[in-house]
């Protein structure tokens, strides 16, 4: 069995997030921002790349950005992926991504530690998007591990700097971006704080994840007519954001009525021309809806774009939505939720199941190996937020259940 000194590879792992978070970043002034191949990127895996070294690992990018370390097992057969997501959301927090990263760098720093190996290898992977934060479109650097991407989408970030350059400044290219399928794994094991209340409010340190539920994602461009703000007569008026106002009202009715797990976001919106002095001539935002499953994800979609056409046929405001983002819910593997909860238990933790609001990496790699999850506790339930927080504690105790997962992985 792995042991590990007490309080120190947990520790370490948190203590790590907090100093990449910490890093100066040139992306955005004061909050924490990494974007998908931005200096920040390139900051973080310059560091997370000696962090691995340093634990026994080869490491490399991939062609999509990826960071991904190597450990040998005794054996050459396909490995186990213990991934997450190094990128961030604008002004988030640290140990979104970064936590389940730093505690696959650290299983594998306990192995070598006592120079032990598992009849497999292990890889450790920093996936570079799987916010979307950076360009319109999530996860696409999991999707490139797992083969999904058929096509490299046209699309450029906030500053007008298109993928293809951004990939360009890596040496890389949406060629490289769509070779850089992996060829297989065993399973895939991520670990994640679990941005939401419950295991606090249980008052439990970890959860075994069942699934993570379904999204879908749009961006809505609401047109109507910029005017003079003291001459036009209110009666007169197409106002795009007064009318945008009213659709992400009529938005969250429309979740709130569920009384569901159904959930829906307007979390960006754009005025133009955004002048305090004239009426908005176009608005643009994002609509986010989820579930635990597709039928009720998708019914409420249906509902919530007749509301806001309605809304935009009375107000005389043309409506163009656009679909961004569609991920059907991903399951858990069960053998693997076993093991997972075997682990917890073995460590003295309370077996605790529970669904993912989130949208995670899992839900990607699910296409290619068998899936995984185990959730930290999260502090309040604060995520994306620079507030979130994870215990040191909480985090050995994850450290202890993941190596006990790879024991059982490595005798079953
Ligand atoms: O949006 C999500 O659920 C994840 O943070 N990307
Ligand atoms: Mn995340
Ligand atoms: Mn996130
Ligand atoms: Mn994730």
């Amino acid at each position: 069995m792995v042991s590990i000194a007490e309080g120190s590879g947990g520790v370490r792992a948190v203590e790590r997030c907090r100093a990449l978070g910490r890093a100066p970043y040139s992306d955005m002034e004061g909050g924490l921002y990494r974007g998908w191949l931005s200096p920040a990127h390139r900051a973080s895996v310059e560091t997370l790349a000696q962090w691995m070294e340093e634990a026994g690992m080869a490491a490399r990018i991939d062609g999509a950005g990826n960071l991904v370390g190597t450990y040998p097992g005794t054996g050459n057969g396909p490995p186990l992926i213990i991934g997450s997501h190094i990128d961030s959301v604008r002004d988030g927090g640290f140990y979104d991504g970064p936590l389940g990263i730093m505690l696959g760098v650290e299983c594998v720093a306990a192995l070598h530690a006592q120079g032990r190996h598992m009849p497999f290898p292990i890889e450790v992977i920093a996936f570079g998007d799987e916010e979307g934060s950076r360009f319109p479109a999530a996860m696409l650097t999991s999707k490139a591990v797992a083969g999904l991407l058929d096509t490299v989408p046209d699309m450029a970030d906030a500053q007008g700097v298109s993928l293809a350059q951004a990939l360009g400044e890596w040496g890389l290219s949406p060629e490289t971006l769509l070779a850089a399928r992996h060829p297989g794994a065993l399973a895939y094991l991520e670990a994640h704080i679990e941005q939401g209340p419950v295991l606090e409010a249980e008052g439990l340190a970890l959860g075994v994840v069942t699934g993570i539920a379904a999204q879908l994602r749009y961006e809505v461009a609401v047109r109507g007519l910029a005017g003079h703000a003291g001459t036009s007569a209110m009666p007169l008026r197409r106002d795009a954001l007064a009318g945008a106002a009213e659709m992400i009202l009529a938005i969250e009715a429309i979740a709130r009525a569920d009384h569901s797990d159904l959930v829906a976001t307007v979390g960006r919106l754009a005025a133009l021309p955004g002048a305090a002095n004239v009426i908005a001539g176009e608005v643009r935002f994002t609509i986010d809806v989820r579930a635990g499953e597709s039928p009720r994800r998708d019914h409420a979609a249906q509902a919530v774009l007749a509301e806001i056409a309605a809304i935009a046929a009375r107000r005389g405001l043309s409506l163009d939505h656009r679909l961004i983002h569609d991920l059907p819910p991903s399951p858990c593997d069960p053998a693997l939720m076993d093991g997972l909860e075997a682990a917890l238990v073995g460590a003295g933790y309370p077996a605790r199941r529970l669904v993912s609001g989130a949208g995670h990496d899992a839900m990607i790699m699910a296409a290619i190996a068998p899936t995984a999850m185990l959730f930290t506790r999260c502090r309040e339930g604060v995520s994306h937020n620079p507030a979130e927080h994870v215990e040191e504690a909480d985090a050995q105790a994850a450290l202890a259940v993941m190596l006990g997962f790879i024991e059982n992985l490595g005798v079953s």
